[in-house]
């Protein structure tokens, strides 16, 4: 760096004053060549060593030397300059250097900035994009608000006539709860009497359903009755005691010789019938005298007390004479038939079986 500009101008400068020896090229190396150079030729031109040379010479040199000196004066001079462009100038790459590790991270910084950057663009692209999605979404959400509006308008529309009918349906409902509170309080006062009623209901339920049952028993037994009393038939004669009478007064004729008595409907000990079951029956009877002299034999036939039959033969002239005949009669439960012999009238019977009685239940009614 040193003197590299100003060097060459004072080579030139001394080519020009002194015509010898300028033989040194100033590209290459000429620095310390041209030092060597000029302090050899200033120690010739030094006018203490050389004073015995001629004036013109002396002259010459003087004013050589004075251009020198001012030279060296302004080389000095720009060396100063020099350093202190040197001192700046280091001053500046100081500078420099640190702008460009400035730059460095700046650069640095710029790089990461620009990597953001496209993650951003695209990011932003991204947000773009949906940006549109949810702008057509919007445009469709606007269409189904307008839909939903008009039904929503439609539903608001019902509530209104709905609530109508709801204030209607109250007013009725008030009404109809405050009957309700008066059945209640009405309910509330019949309470105890129901309770007892329900008390006495349980209890007459217990009471009808054993009643039932007893009437069940009663009934199965009553079945039983009617199906052991429908069996009514029998069949007796009257004595052996051959002669039956004539009394005073009407007798019962008691058959006492039982042939055949289901169901026991007759008895001979008393010589009733009783009817067990109501029906129709069929009695019948043959009675037989045997006496000549003109006694007359009759039979009477007995209903619940009241004569039905009294049948009688007028003239007797044989031993044996018979009288039979029948009945067919309709009796409740109860009813009771026997045959009398009347007063003064005579029957005859012997173990021959001549005087008979039978009868037996024809259907039940
Ligand atoms: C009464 O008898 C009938 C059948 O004869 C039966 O079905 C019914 O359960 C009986 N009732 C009672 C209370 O015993
Ligand atoms: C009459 O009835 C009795 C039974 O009471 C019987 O033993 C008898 O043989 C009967 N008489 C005649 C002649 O059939
Ligand atoms: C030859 C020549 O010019 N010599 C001069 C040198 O300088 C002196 C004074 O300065 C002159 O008088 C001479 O003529």
């Amino acid at each position: 760096m040193n003197n590299t500009m100003s060097l060459p101008m004072l080579f030139v400068l001394l080519c020009l004053l002194v015509p010898w020896g300028c033989v040194v090229r100033a590209n290459e190396g000429g620095e310390s060549q041209l030092v060597n150079f000029l302090e050899n030729k200033m120690q010739t031109l030094d006018p203490d060593t050389r004073a015995d040379q001629s004036t013109e010479q002396t002259n010459t040199t003087l004013d050589i030397w004075m251009e020198l000196r001012m030279l060296r004066d302004m080389v000095v001079e720009q060396k100063v300059e020099m350093r202190h462009m040197e001192a700046r100038l280091k001053e500046t790459e100081m500078q420099a250097d640190e702008q460009k590790v400035d730059l460095i991270l700046t650069k640095t910084t710029l790089e990461e900035l620009k990597k953001d950057s496209t993650v951003i663009k695209e990011r932003l692209k991204n947000s773009e994009k949906q940006g549109e999605d949810l702008k057509r979404e919007n445009t469709d959400q606007k269409a189904q608000i307008e839909i939903l509006r008009s039904r929503l308008d439609a539903s608001e529309r019902k509530m209104e006539e709905l609530k109508v009918d709801l204030k209607n349906q109250a007013v009725k409902l008030l009404s109809t709860m405050a009957r309700v509170a008066a059945s209640e309080n009405e309910l509330q006062l019949l309470q105890p009497r129901i309770d007892n009623m329900e008390a006495q209901s349980t209890v007459q339920e217990v009471e009808v359903s054993a009643l039932k049952e007893r009437m069940n028993t009663t009934e199965s037994a009553v079945d039983f009755l009617m199906k052991e009393n429908s069996k009514v038939a029998f069949y007796a004669a009257l004595k052996d005691s051959k002669h039956v009478g004539p009394y005073n007064t009407p007798t019962v004729l008691k058959f006492s010789k039982i042939f055949t008595n289901v169901g026991k409907a007759y008895s001979p000990t008393t010589g009733f019938f009783t009817a067990p079951v109501k029906g129709v029956y069929y009695f019948r009877f043959t009675v037989c005298s045997n006496t000549a002299d003109n006694k007359l034999m009759a039979v009477q036939l007995f209903h619940n007390g009241k004569s039905i039959m009294f049948n009688v033969l007028g003239s007797i002239e044989d031993h044996f004479n018979y009288i039979s005949n029948a009945v067919i009669l309709e009796l409740n439960i109860g009813d009771e038939l026997h045959m009398v012999l009347p007063e003064d009238k005579l029957l005859y019977d012997d173990n021959n079986n001549q005087s008979t009685f039978s009868g037996f239940l024809l259907f039940v009614t």
